[in-house]
């Protein structure tokens, strides 16, 4: 037999999930079914009590999900993934299956706002506490690491600094202070083409397939990635019974369709973007452009260490007022101001009244997120054209 796990990243896109089925179809079908047929009440039974294996009900598990989670779970080198509706349903459904109430999560201080808000607004109702630490700052996480600590969390690249975290360090430390502990690492902005967190030590990856992942900008999902006894308590617990965020077969399939290409993707992402930093950051209209990949952004070297290339995101801060900047961004043509990320096309958005104005001003100071600060995800356009577009948009800041 061929061994995928020998297999270099672009064979395990391609080829993990495999499918078989009846027709021989190289594209596994949509398996588009709530339920699945047992062939008698005893069969059923074995099912539930987990004595056979077998389809069920697709809130629990789906043929079509299923391919999409073995790419997953095979390019991030984990035991097993895990699909959800969102990403927000994956970290939820992580979240709730690793903590009960008077525990604590420490997590980086700077992270998509829906998912700082489900800790410091939603599980803190729930007698779940969570810290916001600078974990680039190891001696802070030393510091707070406590026996009520069961979760450290963190993005890198976190949204929407790109703030760099030293995964292998922060496994590291937790670990030493109590293995029991759960680092979860948020991959979204990195993928696993650039980044493989399990590798580095932590326990749990969790994504938002919205982004790179699927591609497309057609599908809002999310996936959990570790070792498969955790994988299976998100499973029945976290999705099952929690949360009930579970991918459509709908979505997987497109999801799989997406992940044929990451790598090709993710490389000509980067190097767009590599371009596009450059290019804002001897802007004169520019102050600061925050890109791991720029040789005097401060998490250079520890990116350069634990992802393959900087990635396709980055931030900017303009040499303006906010309605002079806001006016300027109004006059992109070719980039869109929307959120989101990881699309074919280049998106622009404003972080502090957007994605992360889940954030108090005092939050977002704390954050380092500055009120000015604009996030560019960079698309796959010729990124002359991209730098064209913002070059006519910034000749709008001197009016
Ligand atoms: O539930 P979603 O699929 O939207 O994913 C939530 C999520 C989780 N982690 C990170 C690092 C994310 O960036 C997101 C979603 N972020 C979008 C953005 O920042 O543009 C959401 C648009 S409001």
């Amino acid at each position: 037999m061929f061994d995928l796990n020998k297999c270099g990243f672009a064979t395990k896109q391609i080829h993990a999930g495999k499918h078989e089925n009846a027709a021989g179809a190289l594209t596994a079908p949509i398996y588009q079914s709530s339920t699945f047929e047992f062939c008698s009440v005893e069969q059923g039974g074995r099912r539930f009590a987990g004595q056979e294996n077998g389809f069920i009900y697709s809130r629990l598990s789906n043929p079509t999900v299923n391919v999409a989670e073995e790419k997953v779970a095979a390019l991030e080198g984990g035991e097993a993934a895990l699909g959800t509706a969102a990403g927000m349903g994956a970290i939820s459904a992580a979240l709730w299956s690793s903590v009960v109430a008077g525990d604590e999560i420490l997590a980086s201080d700077t992270l998509y706002g829906c998912t700082f808000s489900l800790m410091n607004h939603g599980m803190s109702k729930f007698g779940v506490s969570a810290k916001f630490l600078d974990l680039a700052n190891l001696e802070t996480l030393k510091a707070a690491l406590s026996p009520k600590t069961k979760v450290v969390y963190l993005e890198t690249p976190c949204n929407p600094t790109l703030k760099i975290v030293d995964i292998a360090e922060v496994a590291r430390i937790a670990h030493e202070y109590n293995p029991e502990i759960k680092v979860i690492v948020d991959n979204t902005f990195a993928t696993p083409y650039l980044q493989q967190p399990l590798r580095l030590g932590a326990d749990v990856v969790v994504h938002s397939a919205t982004k790179y992942i699927n591609g497309h900008g057609d599908v809002i999902a999310g996936f959990v990635v570790g070792k498969a006894d955790f994988i299976n308590t998100v499973r029945t617990f976290g999705l099952k019974d929690m949360t009930g965020a579970v991918m459509s077969p709908f979505d997987a399939f497109l999801i799989a369709r997406g992940l044929k290409t990451l790598d090709i993707r993710m490389e000509r992402h980067c190097a767009n973007a590599m371009k596009i930093a450059r290019f804002l950051h001897d802007h004169p209209a520019v102050e600061k452009v925050y890109y791991p990949g720029l040789e005097d952004f401060e998490g250079y070297e520890i990116a350069k260490k634990q992802m393959k290339l900087p990635g396709g995101m980055m931030a900017i801060e303009l040499k303006a007022d906010r309605d002079t900047a806001a006016a300027a961004l109004n006059k992109l043509q070719l980039c869109t101001i929307a959120v989101s990320l990881g699309d074919a096309e280049t998106l622009v958005e404003h972080a502090a009244t957007m994605t992360h104005s889940t954030y108090t001003r005092e939050e977002l100071a704390a954050s380092g997120i500055s009120e000015g600060l604009v996030r560019i995800s960079v698309g796959l356009e010729d990124p002359e054209d991209i730098i064209a577009d913002f070059e006519q948009a910034f000749t709008h800041l001197a009016k």
